[in-house]
């Protein structure tokens, strides 16, 4: 997600860091790379001028501070500028919703209306579930112009186990009507409708889709954009806001090789805030949009903190607390190694975790392939051991070495890289004790 925009920035950045001084000559070829990066992106060119106009303005109106390098010292007004740009609502994270209520989901034909209907109940469940609670949530489909579409809502309920509706009525209106009698009488506290779209905008579409609204006065309705359409999204989301009305929208395919632009534009066109981007077809590939991270990231800053919010999700704090103690009071094991590599195999695949860490960015395909196929290895390694054996490697001799490669069909080669990696590991932790922190997740 926003790979294009962070290879170009951090190649930017580096250039800028390899200079002495902030001359205004450096900082004219900067924000011309910063501007062809932009436009490369998908970046309308309006809103590119815009921001760049921004941006040369705070660059130049500052000084720089002695000990600051030109590079940290740029790459500081441009984050600035860019969290400014991509937010709307002035630091508020999350979108709540309100109990009971109606959400609407609308967007054209193919956007992933339904898809993300399904993450969104997804996601609202593992928030209540945080808090030890349980949301009585309904899902249910007006969406009858293209066939199966109700089928498939059908489907992905089922799959995370969320209860949905299907009105016998035919009619849209009338099946809205009958809809959100059930969400009532049902006594359920969120109804997400899904909706139909069309392949263009369409003024019988958007028709239907007011007159619905009006129907089940929704409290927030989100606008489903698929990122890949790029600039031409624009002018969807510019129709929908003049006819119906949304409160904010959701990119998706942001796992796709789209350049990013569509958020920007977004951003600076409808002033509305983007809720929510999707990067995957999976229920939990939801990620809530803060404009701080993205522009971490996409400045090559890594993004730490979506990663730490997605471990929390995943991994057993208990069991986590646990091996961190472990780790600090120096008796990590094999044993815990392998736990530990298990509750990365919990986060996906290496490729996933390294767009969220900073410097990861660049390990190529191969490399984080390599790194995954390792991963395997390893725990079929660690599986083949015995307790002992994983309490105390230093036993480990040939023939035992033998033994194990065997069993995990694997090689003392092999065997010796891991034991390698866990002496790694264990040195890593020396030196976060030294420095009396250490990283929750790793
Ligand atoms: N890669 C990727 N695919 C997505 C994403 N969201 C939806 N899709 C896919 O896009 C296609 C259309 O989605 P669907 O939910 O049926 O769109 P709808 O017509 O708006 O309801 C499906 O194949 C989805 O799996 C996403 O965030 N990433
Ligand atoms: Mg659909």
């Amino acid at each position: 997600m926003f790979d294009f925009l962070s290879e170009k920035f951090s190649g930017i950045l580096t250039w800028m860091k390899g200079k002495g001084t902030l001359s205004e000559k450096n900082i004219a070829d900067a924000l011309t790379q910063v501007k062809n990066a932009l436009l490369q992106a998908d970046v309308p060119l309006n809103v590119v001028t815009d921001f760049l106009t921004e941006l040369s303005q705070e660059v130049s109106g500052q000084t720089v501070h002695k000990k600051l390098n030109p590079g940290d010292h740029f790459i500081k007004i441009v984050h600035a500028r860019l969290v400014k740009f991509l937010d709307s609502t002035g630091g508020q994270e999350k979108v709540t919703f309100h109990y009971p209520s109606v959400v609407t989901v609308m967007g054209l034909q193919g956007s992933g209306k339904t898809t993300t209907i399904a993450k969104l109940a997804y996601w609202v469940t593992k928030e209540a579930s945080k808090r030890n609670k349980k949301r009585r949530i309904l899902l249910a489909s007006i969406d009858f112009y293209r066939p199966a579409a109700v089928d498939q809502l059908e489907i992905l309920a089922n799959k995370i186990k969320i209860d949905f509706y299907r009105s016998n009525q035919t009619d849209v209106l009338e099946a809205t009507k009958d809809i959100y009698t059930h969400f009532k009488t049902g006594r359920y506290e969120l109804l997400i409708l899904d909706t139909a779209g069309r392949l263009h905008v369409d003024d019988r579409m958007l028709e239907e889709l007011k007159t619905v609204t009006k129907l089940v006065s929704p409290k927030h309705s989100f606008l489903v954009l698929d990122a890949m359409t790029g600039q031409e999204s624009l002018n969807i989301a510019k129709k929908f806001d003049e006819v119906i009305g949304f409160n904010s929208a959701i990119l998706t395919k942001m796992d796709s090789d789209t350049r990013g632009g569509a958020a920007f534009a977004f951003r600076y066109v409808l002033g509305k805030p983007i809720a929510f981007v999707g990067s995957g077809e999976k229920v939990d590939d939801l990620e809530s949009f803060v404009p701080d991270r993205v522009a971490t990231r996409i400045l090559g800053m890594g993004d730490v903190l979506s990663l730490i919010e997605k471990a929390e999700e995943k991994i057993d704090q208990h069991q986590q607390e646990t091996l961190t103690k472990r780790m600090m009071s120096g008796k990590f094991t094999l044993d815990d190694f392998a736990q530990q590599l298990g509750m990365v195999g919990k986060l996906g695949s290496l490729q996933k975790i390294a767009q969220y860490l900073p410097g990861m960015g660049s390990l190529s395909p191969d490399q984080l392939e390599q790194g995954q196929k390792e991963m395997a290895l390893f725990k079929a390694i660690l599986s083949s051991m015995t307790r002992k054996e994983k309490c105390c490697p230093q036993i480990l001799d040939s023939s035992r070495k033998q033994r194990i490669a065997q069993g995990s069909g694997t090689n003392a080669q092999i065997i010796n890289q891991l034991l390698q990696k866990f002496e790694q590991s264990k040195q890593f932790v020396k030196m976060f004790r030294k420095m009396g922190k250490f990283p929750s997740i790793f």
